[in-house]
């Protein structure tokens, strides 16, 4: 009895290997495999088995039923897989491909590339400068002083080991202003620069806060310059960047490296509610910045303004919480 379980299996294999179609594969399918089928029928046979042979007929007519199943459904996916007929061609020449999708530029980036383009047609050139930086020139160039909150231990991701609150200790650069330093001790006036970059602070995560977010930096040094310069020029931007029904609206304000100070605010539609929205700073250069430097702030005046890139892109956009920006759904991000 368990010679006819070998034979069976022999038979099966030789048969399997002439199968050269899905039909062919089918017809297979059913003598062996199928309800009424070959080795389903030697369960059927068990009852005139000897009694002492009956488990070890069992087990090798299991194994067996396993061993062709698994070569068939091997066959199968050799053939075309799910094919049940050869009528007709398995595989449509014909069809059009499916494109594959291309992956695209962040919308963070783009929106710095964007505003780089538009800061450039007024004359701006791009200036970068290092993410970690010394506690001089994110601080104390910036006329920002010792016991000043924004160089709190809790406000700033200071580096270890450099001497808490001193000038060479080195932290993640809280704002893109250090670069104002960097360039003004490299080159002499006059100078149009804007320097976009990322900046890192410990604020809470909410709808419009991250620890981490992107400014764009612009300083303009030449004799004469004033706040109506300052202002011309971020309702340009506003105008060429957003359209031209554009508002803006500059609220004093205080920054220790400009003076007098301002924030800029753009209107904007959140949750349905148009309302103002804070997208920076700004003022002109304060005297003792241009001290720090080696600038005579008798013969050099200036003005400085600092923006978050992801405020920009949000009210460009649309969107409504900063943290999108960040999570890689490319369900999102494929809409930009
Ligand atoms: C500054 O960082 C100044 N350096 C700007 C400046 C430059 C003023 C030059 C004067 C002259 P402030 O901390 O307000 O300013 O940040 C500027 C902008 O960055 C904010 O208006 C906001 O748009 C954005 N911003 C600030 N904190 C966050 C945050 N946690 N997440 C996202 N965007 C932020």
């Amino acid at each position: 009895m368990l010679e006819q379980i070998d034979q069976l299996g022999t038979k099966a294999k030789s048969d399997l290997a002439g199968v050269s179609d899905a039909d062919s594969l089918e017809q297979f399918r059913i003598k062996y495999l199928g309800t009424k089928g070959e080795i389903k029928g030697l369960m059927s046979q068990l009852k005139e088995v000897p009694p002492q042979q009956k488990p070890q007929f069992g087990q090798r007519a299991n194994a067996l039923r396993a061993e062709i199943q698994t070569l068939y459904d091997r066959r199968k996916t050799e053939l075309g897989a799910d094919a049940k007929s050869s009528d007709g061609p398995l595989l449509d020449a014909t069809e059009p491909g499916l494109a594959p999708r291309l992956g695209r530029t962040h919308v963070i980036t783009q929106t710095m590339d964007d505003l780089i383009e538009v800061f450039g047609r007024m004359g701006f050139e791009v200036a970068i400068g290092s993410e970690v930086e010394d506690g001089y020139h994110n601080f104390v160039a910036l006329n920002i002083p010792e016991d000043h909150p924004a160089r709190d231990p809790l406000d700033n991701f200071y580096l270890e080991g450099s001497g808490s609150g001193q000038p060479t200790q080195h932290l993640l650069r809280s704002q893109t202003s250090t670069i104002q330093i960097r360039v003004m001790e490299t080159t002499e006036p006059p100078i149009r620069v804007i320097a976009p970059g990322r900046v890192y602070r410990p604020d809470e995560h909410d709808a419009t806060h991250s620890s981490m977010f992107h400014q764009i930096e612009g300083l303009y040094v030449d004799r004469k310059v004033s706040m109506a310069d300052l202002k011309t020029t971020l309702i340009q931007f506003a105008h060429a960047y957003f359209g031209s029904k554009a508002e803006i609206r500059l609220r004093p304000s205080f920054f220790p490296f400009t003076e007098p100070s301002a924030e800029l605010d753009i209107k904007m539609c959140v949750k349905d509610k148009w309302d103002w929205v804070e997208l920076g700073g700004c003022g002109m250069v304060d005297p003792n910045v241009f001290k720090a430097v080696g600038y005579d702030p008798e013969q050099w005046t200036g003005f400085a303004f600092g923006l978050g890139i992801e405020r920009i892109a949000m009210r460009k956009y649309g969107i409504t919480d900063i943290r999108w920006l960040y999570e890689n759904d490319v369900r999102f991000l494929r809409q930009f």
